[in-house]
């Protein structure tokens, strides 16, 4: 999927990456942020990866996700090939349970920066919400929306501690 007016670009590994890098689209939604998404490799696809991360700016793309498994070595190379700020997304998917991606993911040399997130949904969504809040630098309106959903944040939170001083006062 491209979309010509993408701000956001969520690149991952595999398909067998889509199902948790939804939760990053999902966000990028909630705060009508528009985005692309596409499978690319570091390993199995390089040059492809390669020509989409050197040309993201050039095509309006200000802030790339990238989510990988295993030996997750795609946010680091799309970090080499680019200027724009990358989240990293380690994703569970081999026998490590994802531990391997996280390391592999959150130790970049200096130089290479890789702001690296949670493994997993939590991650995929985190990063979503973490592209919005770089966006918001420039955007107002976006600012004001992420300032509402901290508050219902907030509210959620005290609804649920309602519903428990009320469980126990019965
Ligand atoms: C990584 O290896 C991918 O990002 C994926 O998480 C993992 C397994 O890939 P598949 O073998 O399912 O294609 O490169």
């Amino acid at each position: 999927m491209t979309d010509k007016t993408a701000k956001v670009g969520i690149l991952m590994g595999s398909d067998s990456d889509i199902e948790v890098m939804k939760e990053a689209a999902a966000r990028l939604e909630f705060f009508d942020v528009p985005y692309e998404m596409h499978i690319s490799s570091a390993h199995r696809s390089p040059s492809r990866t390669h020509e989409y991360a050197s040309n993201a700016r050039g095509r309006g793309i200000e802030v790339l996700i990238v989510g990988a498994g295993a030996a997750a070595h795609l946010a680091g190379v799309v970090s080499a090939a680019t200027t724009l700020p990358v989240i990293g997304v380690p994703l569970s998917g081999s026998a490590l349970n994802g531990m391997d991606a996280l390391l592999s993911t959150v130790q970049m040399p200096a130089g290479v920066p890789v702001a690296s997130m949670a493994i997993g949904k939590a991650g995929a969504a985190n990063a979503g919400i973490f592209a919005a809040q770089i966006l918001a630098g420039s955007d107002a309106r976006l600012a004001d929306k992420l300032e509402a959903f901290k508050a219902e944040l907030a509210e959620g939170v005290e609804a649920k501690d309602a519903k428990l001083q009320r469980e126990l006062d019965d």
